[in-house]
């Protein structure tokens, strides 16, 4: 065997060791969230076998069916991060305000922001699904409760953003800002070991990821974008090829490997997208800009915007370097 077996574990204390002044909560925070990804995904593996498939009686703020397995990932995700010491907040898309940290434990200085179980009405038809999540610095004091301030910072202020991907394999791809790393759990003894390092979106798509039912209610300009991708045009690849499982960590996680463009516009159905920002489009978009591609609203990068609450939406569009820079063209009118 040649090469170096490299854990989670240890990619993660190697990239602490890069900041002398870091304290080894990081570290210990990444490792609670990596225990909750294996659990979810244990759960996920086993979910028609466990009974634990279905829906809830319940509807969540969003207005959705909440599942068992919703449920049971953002159970899993507060109890693993609450009481380590290493957070002072958090915040779930399965709970409308912030998830304060129990004061008998002590407050840490970062913050967690997680979708814990994203596509999930992919769940009962055995389709991949996964958690989202995205890791800033506090704001407020020291030693405090969190804020609902220290979950609205912009995208750019992440320290750490990742997903899980409970698909033919569960892999968890992450950044601290130093590139992407991408992590294959072995099932057999638990472990996550680095299976794709360092990885660089290809600067040209060519998979084009979007529910088009909804053509009738896009803008003009996003339209055009998408009868211009389907165009044939041999110098530019196009036509560009579709693929759309309708789970975000699923199509993201397959065009950040092979080269697409995610998107998800507003519509007159939803005005204002129907992605949340700081828990699904904010850590996606750290990602794909740090495997050197780009976030867009349409307008600017998604890691710019300031966000107000927190479940709010944004039209999302996430890819190829190339591709999102043309997308832009046409929704600022510059192409027509
Ligand atoms: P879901 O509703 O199944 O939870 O986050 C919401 C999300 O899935 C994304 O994972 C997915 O990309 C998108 O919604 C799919 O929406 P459409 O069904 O409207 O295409």
């Amino acid at each position: 065997m040649s090469g170096k077996i490299v854990t989670l574990n240890r990619h993660i204390i190697d990239e602490e060791d890069k900041y002398p002044e870091a304290t080894g909560e990081f570290t210990n925070l990444m490792n609670d969230l990596c225990f909750a990804a294996k659990l979810i995904s244990y759960h996920t593996n086993k979910a028609g076998l466990l009974g634990v498939l279905g829906e809830t009686d319940k509807v969540n703020i969003q207005g959705e069916q909440v599942k068992k397995l919703d449920e049971f990932a953002h159970d899993t995700m507060v109890k693993a991060l609450d009481h380590g010491g290493n957070l002072c907040v958090m915040a779930s898309e399965e709970e409308e305000g912030i998830i304060p940290i129990p004061e008998k434990y002590p407050f840490g200085k970062y913050v967690c922001l997680f979708d814990p179980l994203d596509g999930s009405s992919n769940i009962d038809a055995n389709v991949s699904v996964g958690t989202i999540f995205s890791i800033y610095k506090r704001i407020s004091p020291d030693g405090t409760p969190g804020t609902t301030e220290d979950c609205l910072q912009p995208g750019n202020k992440q320290v750490c953003a990742g997903y899980v991907v409970y698909g033919s394999s569960t892999m968890l791809v992450y950044s601290t800002g130093n590139g992407v790393h991408g992590f294959t759990l072995d099932p057999s003894y638990g472990e996550f070991v680095l299976s794709h390092p360092n990885i660089k979106i290809p600067k040209k798509a060519q998979i084009y990821s979007v529910n088009e039912s909804n053509f009738d209610y896009w803008d003009e300009n996003v339209k055009k974008y998408i009868r211009y991708v389907k165009e044939t045009d041999e110098e530019t690849s196009r036509p560009l090829n579709s693929r759309y499982i309708g789970s975000l960590v699923a199509d993201f996680h397959r065009n950040l490997l092979y080269g697409g463009i995610f998107l998800y516009p507003a519509s007159t159905k939803s005005p204002k997208g129907k992605l949340r920002l700081i828990y699904e489009a904010n850590p996606m978009a750290f990602i794909i800009e740090q495997a050197g591609g780009k976030s867009s609203n349409g307008r600017m990068s998604i890691l710019d915007i300031t966000p107000k609450e927190l479940h709010q939406r944004v039209p999302l569009y996430l890819g190829s370097e190339y591709d999102i820079n043309i997308l832009e063209e046409f929704i600022d009118g510059r192409r027509k």
